[in-house]
């Protein structure tokens, strides 16, 4: 569709950035925080812990000061279940909710409205211990988490995420440090998709009592999504396309949307062995959990081409990169494409394709919640950033929501990773996403000072025209 005239972007437009609890805060033992999976994990060789980060948990005023000069609408970031409920369930930690309590007032108090994942990465380490999401009762230890939330900042929050990129939890658990598989089992895939179901029904269930207890909040998931193009037009390839993009996004927002199971994974599940048991009332609940917008994660496509059986599950995989699955499709690399320093392709017309499609399966609102580009950032002698490729990435992507939308797509927001630079899910801090840049190496907290890239000037122009300068 060549359009002659673009729409605007709507006048309430949320434009903001993204960060997450574990990758930005810091103090990861202060102040009652307990531990969580991402503490007691053993990070990748060569990269940071994650006890400073950015240290936002000090910070936060400066941070959000930045931010509102910027002109942010909006800041996404997450709430860190271990330090509101050390334990992960009983009793709640006061200084925990006073430190949320201290960043939604901040915000607000510049007119930035908090957008807030419940769950991002971050399961507390008491409850792994207890099985994690495995256990059955993950269910109702994250309902009794959500009902904590909504009652301590319901007052204030209006925008709600259920869980971040369920389906890389579920694809690529092990890179993010997540996956806990009980010892002994024999069947991982079936686990998998047991613990995948527990989320599902867990965030139904939230979405359902945030309608409850909040009638003027809005609440959505928060998968990863990208369209799965075909390698080809060969039959073969387009099945296998389909294939993947059941497995990696439908899954994740049918369910969301309709309450019911992409019937192509049902049966990749059956085949294996491995469809979730239903505990009584499931089935139900799925079908009681509507959410009210639909936010996604973006940062490239993939391509599929028809499995041949040599495709190495797991191999190279992180979030935007894999092999493929045997019997499920292969892994492309698209040759009309250019690469991030890091490997991930870069496909602004690839998101355009994808808000279409989403938009075109279950016409609600959507949020971008996260989109963006990894890079090595150097800190000039004078202080300065210059990140012109960051720019390039950004700017080519907000014409595709503007293309989007024209196109008919609702998009009521736009927030880029990251709004400050932060330790990366398995790449250390060398990997910068940020509009501002820390002075911190990996392993050297050197001054922890905070300075605006080149990015960071362009991004507050691009929000007070409302997205119509982009130069
Ligand atoms: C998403 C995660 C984020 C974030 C981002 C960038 O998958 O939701 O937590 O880290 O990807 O990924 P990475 O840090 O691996 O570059």
């Amino acid at each position: 569709m060549i359009h002659k005239t673009l729409k605007p972007f709507p006048k309430h437009f949320l434009w903001g950035a993204s960060t997450s609890a574990y990758q930005v805060e810091g103090a990861s033992l202060e102040d009652g925080k307990g531990p969580s999976c991402q503490d007691v994990k053993k990070v990748p060789e060569g990269t940071s812990d994650l006890k400073v980060c950015a240290d936002q948990y000090h910070r936060y005023k400066e941070d959000i000061a930045l931010m509102a000069e910027m002109g942010f609408k909006t800041y996404r970031f997450s709430v860190s279940w271990s330090r509101i409920l050390p334990e992960g369930t009983g009793a709640v930690n006061p200084k925990g909710i006073e430190y949320y309590n201290n960043l939604i007032d901040e915000c607000l108090k510049y007119g930035i409205e908090p957008l807030v994942t419940m769950f991002h990465f971050d399961m507390p380490a008491a409850l792994d211990k207890r099985g994690s999401w495995s256990n059955r009762e993950s269910v109702d230890w994250f309902l009794n988490f959500a009902k904590v939330l909504f009652e301590s900042f319901g007052d204030r929050v209006k925008y709600w995420l259920t869980i971040n990129e369920q389906n890389m939890l579920t694809l690529v658990g092990p890179v993010i440090g997540t996956l806990m598989i009980p010892e002994g089992c024999t069947n991982i895939l079936k686990e998998t998709y047991q613990q995948n179901h527990h989320m599902l029904v867990a965030q139904a269930k939230a979405m359902a009592l945030c309608h409850e207890l909040l009638p003027n909040a809005k609440i959505g998931p928060a998968p990863n999504i990208s369209v799965v193009y075909s390698a080809s037009c060969k039959p073969e390839d387009t099945l296998a396309a389909q294939n993947f993009n059941a497995i990696r996004n439908w899954l994740y927002l049918d369910m969301a949307v309709y309450g019911v199971y992409n019937n192509l994974v049902w049966s990749y599940l059956e085949e294996h062995d491995a469809v979730p048991v239903f505990a009584p009332g499931d089935e139900e609940a799925l079908k009681n959990g509507r959410p009210d917008f639909i936010g996604f994660n973006y940062y490239t496509t993939s391509t599929a081409q028809a499995s041949d059986g040599t495709e190495k599950e797991g191999k190279k995989a992180d979030q935007q990169k894999a092999d493929g699955i045997p019997g499920v499709y292969k892994g492309f690399r698209n040759p009309n494409l250019l690469t991030t320093e890091f490997g991930w392709e870069i496909d602004p017309l690839g998101f355009r394709a994808t808000m279409r499609e989403i938009y075109s399966r279950y016409h609600l609102p959507m949020i971008v919640t996260e989109n963006g580009l990894g890079a090595y950032d150097k800190l000039t002698e004078d202080k300065k950033v210059h990140d012109p490729y960051r720019i390039e990435y950004l700017r080519k992507h907000i014409e595709q929501i503007r293309l989007a939308i024209t196109d008919g797509c609702e998009m009521m927001g736009y927030c880029p990773w990251s709004a400050i630079d932060l330790i990366s899910t398995h790449e250390g801090i060398v990997k910068r996403y940020g509009f501002i840049y820390v002075d911190r190496e990996e392993f050297d907290l050197k001054t922890m000072n905070r300075y605006r890239k080149d990015s960071f000037y362009w991004y507050k122009k691009v929000i007070a025209s409302n997205g119509e300068d982009l130069a």
